[in-house]
């Protein structure tokens, strides 16, 4: 299973290793996981050793651009004095392909050449300081494929378990896409995902609804003469293209009055422009910090 940390050895890791060229990703993961982790995600187990932090889960699809708007928010809370931490006590301290993870986080928030899909085990967990150091939430960051697989199968992975039972705060971030997948009957399935998590979250965790890549509706009028996207139109599209799942937190009676029709935070977002090189490999230009903010606010 080769992944995109492979290439980040820490020096302690190359000396160890003498000649790099013999070890291959496959010996590194056998050194790190046992025969069982390896094949069952549901065996790695984490901990959360701060619990009164608020987590943040960023839940998607694959390829739905959780990782690349993480990377996008480090970049903007780090120009705005903010810290970013890994947590590194999440996994097992036996866990050096996590250790890898934590150590090489910076490199790929930093390269303008785009990660490629978060491997199946490369889940991790990342704090946030505020710029006089005291932790303003966590957010987990995971590979899309532990959300929804494509099937309508409705079970989520140990770790997910464990962060939607953990005591701490929750902010539940549903990234959809508008367009997104292969037709309608594939977003009618990870509609259904995510109102099955919308289930099993408690009532009190908030919940904020990402457009993501809302870049790619500019050419479709959907943005204003600003340069600002038009929410409405997003809302009003995900809601016919994702349907359901709006419908937990729709407001009644005097609540419908004094808060407005939905008790959710909704935001158009974009990482970035996205152009593929000849070599295969993908060029990231920074979209602007509006849709940080947009998104800070809502989690804040
Ligand atoms: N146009 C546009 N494309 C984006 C944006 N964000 C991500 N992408 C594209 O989507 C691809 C996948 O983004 P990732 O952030 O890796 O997606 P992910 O949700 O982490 O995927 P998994 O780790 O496989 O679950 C990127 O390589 C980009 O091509 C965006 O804001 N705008
Ligand atoms: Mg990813």
């Amino acid at each position: 299973m080769a992944n995109k940390f492979d290439n980040l050895v820490d020096q302690d890791d190359s000396q160890k290793q003498g000649n790099r060229n013999t070890t291959t990703p496959q010996d590194v993961e056998k050194e790190t996981y046992t025969e069982e982790e390896l094949r069952d995600v549901n065996a790695i187990s984490v901990t959360i050793p701060d619990k009164n932090t608020p987590i943040v889960v960023f839940f998607g699809s694959p390829a739905s651009g959780k990782t690349l708007a993480l990377m996008r928010m480090i970049r903007y809370l780090e120009s705005h004095d903010h810290q970013v931490i890994p947590e590194e006590v999440f996994r097992p301290k036996t866990d050096r392909h996590y250790t890898r993870m934590c150590s090489g986080l910076k490199d790929m928030v930093y390269n303008n050449i785009t990660p490629g899909g978060t491997d199946i085990i490369s889940f991790m967990l990342v704090k946030i300081l505020n710029p006089i150091g005291q932790p303003i939430c966590q957010i987990l960051e995971a590979p899309g494929e532990h959300y929804f697989d494509g099937s309508p199968n409705l079970d989520f992975p140990t770790y997910i378990n464990a962060i939607r039972t953990s005591p701490n705060r929750k902010v539940w971030v549903f990234f959809v896409e508008q367009g997104w997948g292969d037709d309608q009957s594939e977003r009618n399935l990870y509609a259904q995902k995510i109102c099955s998590m919308q289930g099993l979250i408690s009532p009190n965790d908030k919940v904020v609804f990402l457009f993501n890549k809302a870049d790619r509706q500019r050419a479709r009028g959907q943005y204003d003469k600003n340069g600002k996207p038009r929410k409405e139109l997003f809302f009003n599209q995900i809601k016919r293209e994702y349907p359901g799942i709006f419908t937990k937190y729709q407001n009644t009676g005097l609540t419908k009055l004094l808060y407005g029709e939905y008790n959710f935070k909704a935001i158009c977002f974009s990482s970035g422009i996205f152009n593929k090189t000849n070599d295969g490999r993908e060029v990231w230009t920074l979209e602007s910090d509006w849709y940080c903010s947009e998104l800070w606010n809502a989690i804040k």
